[in-house]
């Protein structure tokens, strides 16, 4: 379909078990993702792309640990462990990841002030990134997101998505989630009254 277009969310050696901010089950779903490459027109790749110090690790902020909330000038922001800092091989895409299609990748998290789960906005979330503009230009009304991790990268994309006109299906069986204080069944919840589709493939 030429107006569809898969977005696949930071699929990332950091991402996947052995990486430093490794979601459970990160790299089972590069098989399927793949297939869906295969099978669609249009890909779009996000990668998580901090600079070293970037104020979102827990490193930044003596005294916190990982998995904490602090209070940023934007508002609540989760510190985590560094990871994807631009260049390092946790940022690369997964190596099995067939990412050669794909038309653009959406670098994020690069400002060292603010963080981005979304590929639409910074956490601000004011800042674009300018992929909604780029999807218009070309045409694209309709999306289908996959990747690493639900309740955040690709929850933040879906909301984000949806806010901005698309219509939009997130694939759980192709993505995998970090569960952090219920935050999955947050976020599906979120998704699911934001009019987001949530489709899991995973007995077909
Ligand atoms: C992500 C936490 C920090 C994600 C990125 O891709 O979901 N999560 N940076
Ligand atoms: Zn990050």
């Amino acid at each position: 379909m030429a107006d569809e277009a898969l977005v696949v969310i930071d699929l990332q050696n950091d991402f996947c078990p052995g990486g430093a901010l490794a979601v459970a089950g990160g790299d089972e779903i590069v098989p399927l993702v793949n297939d869906m490459i295969r099978r669609t027109d249009h890909v779009v790749l996000t990668q998580d792309w901090h600079p070293a110090g970037h104020s979102s690790f827990a490193s930044s902020h003596p005294g916190s640990q990982p998995y904490s909330t602090i209070e940023m000038p934007y508002g609540a922001q989760t510190l985590w462990p560094d990871h994807c800092i631009q260049g390092s091989l946790g940022s690369d895409f997964h190596s099995g990841l067939a990412w050669t299609k794909a038309e653009l990748v959406i670098r994020k998290g690069f400002r060292p002030a603010i963080d981005s789960y979304s590929a639409f906005f910074e956490n601000d979330p004011a800042t674009p990134t300018g992929l909604a503009g780029y999807l218009r230009e070309r045409g694209i009304d309709t999306l289908i997101l996959v990747g690493l991790a639900t309740d955040f990268c690709v929850a933040f994309s879906a909301l984000d998505a949806v806010k901005q006109g698309f219509r939009t299906t997130v694939r759980l069986d192709a993505c995998r989630g970090i569960d952090l204080n219920g935050s999955l069944e947050t976020m599906l919840a979120r998704m699911r009254d934001a009019g987001v589709t949530l489709e899991d493939h995973t007995s077909d």
